[in-house]
């Protein structure tokens, strides 16, 4: 089953930028989408707002702005009408405030019908949650949201099995096979990454783009699923975030790449069919894995050292 997918990169979006124009600008990304055919496509992680967990705050709820406590709501209604009038399914990245109180790095998967079909909290945060001098950039996911509670779930969505991750989540093997193992062929993953590292001396932005691109590449290839990870990327008030929007087959190739860093569509044709074959021959999870030998993987969470 044949399926042309696209991948909306977002250029920075400042911290005064209404949720109105970053809405106008997914829209415009949208509408070239629909001209070039696109059936499904996947926007960045915390689509609507600037990267603010670069700026620490001592009470967090001065931060409840950048949140959404409904989804569609006002602003984002017309992205969500114009997907519907093109038949179009869609992802995007938010920061979700429940009604409960609870903070979340949420994504949601929209049916071309406009239904919300699934919704995914981001698992890893990675950072901290308390300033720490000693960095050049902070970075206070910790802080601001809580660990999602949803787990790796799919949804079956325009015929392909498509599931959702979120940024720091590609860089952990888990996240891939708790996907694989429910038989996922399209895994989409938005990212904001800082290109400035904040602890050690400057790794340098290639190394951090290589380990970006390693990650969704592996994790494609071990589970032999389609992967699409989009960047929001550039300037956001003097900090740098790098692109790298890619689409990658099932054999882990990347054949769709963003070539700048700014607002920019990404497109390719995915055969789902071609996620068949590794999930038969090398990654036929039932015939090769040994879970029997597993277990610290779960029952562990960091390293023991025992020798
Ligand atoms: N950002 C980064 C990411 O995982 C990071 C954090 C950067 C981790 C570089 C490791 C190295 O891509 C988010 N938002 O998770």
């Amino acid at each position: 089953m044949n399926m042309i997918v696209g991948g909306a990169q977002i250029g920075g979006i400042q911290k005064d930028e209404g949720r109105e124009a970053v809405v106008a600008r997914m829209m415009a990304l949208m509408q070239e989408a629909h001209d070039r055919g696109v059936e499904f496509l996947v926007y960045p992680e915390m689509t609507l707002t600037t990267f603010f967990p670069r700026f620490y705050v001592e009470d967090r709820a001065e931060f409840d702005h950048w949140f959404e406590t409904e989804m569609p709501n006002a602003a984002t209604q017309p992205l969500f009408d114009m997907a519907k009038g093109f038949g179009m399914g869609f992802t995007f990245g938010y920061c979700e405030l429940t009604p409960e109180g609870l903070h979340y790095n949420t994504s949601i998967l929209v049916s071309p019908e406009g239904e919300i079909v699934l919704t995914y909290r981001k698992t890893h945060l990675p950072g901290h949650a308390e300033y720490e001098a000693e960095r050049t950039h902070q970075h206070l996911e910790k802080r601001y949201f809580l660990a999602g509670d949803t787990g790796f779930n799919v949804v079956r969505n325009q015929g392909a099995i498509m599931g959702m991750a979120i940024c720091n989540d590609r860089r952990w093997p888990e996240t891939w096979r708790s996907l694989g193992l429910q038989g996922v062929e399209l895994v989409t993953i938005g990212y904001n990454t800082p290109s400035q590292n904040n602890l050690s001396a400057e790794e340098g932005i290639e190394r951090r783009v290589y380990h970006h691109e390693l990650s969704v590449c592996a994790g494609a290839y071990q589970n032999s699923t389609y992967a699409v990870a989009v960047a929001k990327c550039g300037m956001e008030d003097g900090n740098h975030m790098f692109a790298g929007s890619i689409i990658v087959d099932p054999d882990g190739f990347v054949i769709a790449r963003a070539q700048g860093e700014g607002d920019e569509l990404i497109v390719a044709e995915c055969d789902f069919d071609k996620c068949a074959f590794g999930k038969s021959t090398v990654f036929n999870f039932d015939a090769h894995r040994r879970i029997e030998h597993y277990d610290r993987i779960t029952e562990q969470t960091g390293v023991k050292i025992e020798v």
